[in-house]
């Protein structure tokens, strides 16, 4: 602040990374069905990616479509399944961790209700700007607030996730909450579909892909349909696992859609 009272900006710091999404497609954020780069988040160290074992159901396609968001902006993601208090059925819980595991992500299997992982993400967030994203419902507030009780964010608001008129709320605020560790909790992000990312580039986002790719016939295959397609193979060989590879073809047609309007 100068003397005056008047903001005064003295810099502006590079970007290292940030995280966008497309502008939902209602009057206002969307022009003639054009959508938009709407901006959520920058300079973010960790994406904390909130999923829940039920309540909501854990959904992997919504999964996927975070990690591509991470991926292509170069932010390290942390999954993190939650309300594992309310499993009666262990095991596919463990195949869907080991799934990801696999694939390079760590994975954190916790309660908000009954405290376990609590401490192991505590030690992930120390020193870092991190950032909570998932569905609603699944318990970010909840796990943030049983981690820093002082924060006391509102949990478990119906409107968040039953009114589909209010999808328009992107404000996610950051907070500090100890020397060097700040993190931003996302309220009410009910769509995400990544912004600018082109069909022939979507596979980079699919870690397992990668070794993969450069084997494909075709320099632009979009390893749907195309001949001599190594990741299809590897999908036939069971080195790509077809949840994840369902979930890039799902992608690939909305990425798709989006592009021939
Ligand atoms: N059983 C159970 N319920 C939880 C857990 N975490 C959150 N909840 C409940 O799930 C609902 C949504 O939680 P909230 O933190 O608001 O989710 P957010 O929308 O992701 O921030 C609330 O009713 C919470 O009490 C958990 O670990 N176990
Ligand atoms: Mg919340
Ligand atoms: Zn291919």
């Amino acid at each position: 602040m100068s003397d005056d009272n008047v903001g005064v900006i003295e810099g502006i710091k590079d970007r290292k990374n940030y995280l966008s999404r497309k502008t939902p497609r209602i009057k206002g954020l969307s022009f003639r069905g054009q959508r938009f780069e709407q901006i959520i988040a920058s300079n973010l160290d960790k994406l904390f990616l909130v999923s829940s074992v039920d309540e909501p159901k854990f959904n992997n396609k919504v999964i996927d479509r975070i990690i591509v968001a991470a991926e292509s902006s170069q932010i390290d993601v942390v999954l993190v399944i939650n309300k594992i208090d309310l499993l009666i059925e262990q095991s596919y819980i463990v195949e869907w961790k080991h799934l990801y595991e696999g694939i390079g992500y760590k994975v954190v299997l916790s309660s908000a209700a009954e405290g376990a992982g609590i401490d192991e993400l505590l030690l992930m967030l120390k020193n870092k700007v991190n950032i909570f994203w998932g569905q609603s419902g699944v318990g970010k507030s909840s796990l943030l607030n049983k981690m820093f009780p002082q924060l006391n964010f509102k949990v478990g608001d119906i409107s968040e996730y039953s009114n589909k008129g209010k999808h328009t709320t992107v404000t996610s605020n950051m907070v500090k909450v100890s020397e060097g560790t700040y993190i931003i909790d996302t309220p009410g992000i009910r769509e995400i579909d990544p912004y600018g990312i082109k069909k022939e580039d979507l596979g980079h986002y699919f870690r397992e892909f990668l070794p993969f790719i450069h084997n494909c016939k075709f320099n632009s295959c979009t390893h749907y349909h195309e001949p001599g397609c190594a990741v299809h193979k590897a999908v036939e060989d069971e080195k790509i696992s077809i949840e994840r590879y369902e979930s890039y073809l799902s992608m690939l047609a909305t990425v798709e859609d989006e592009m021939n309007f």
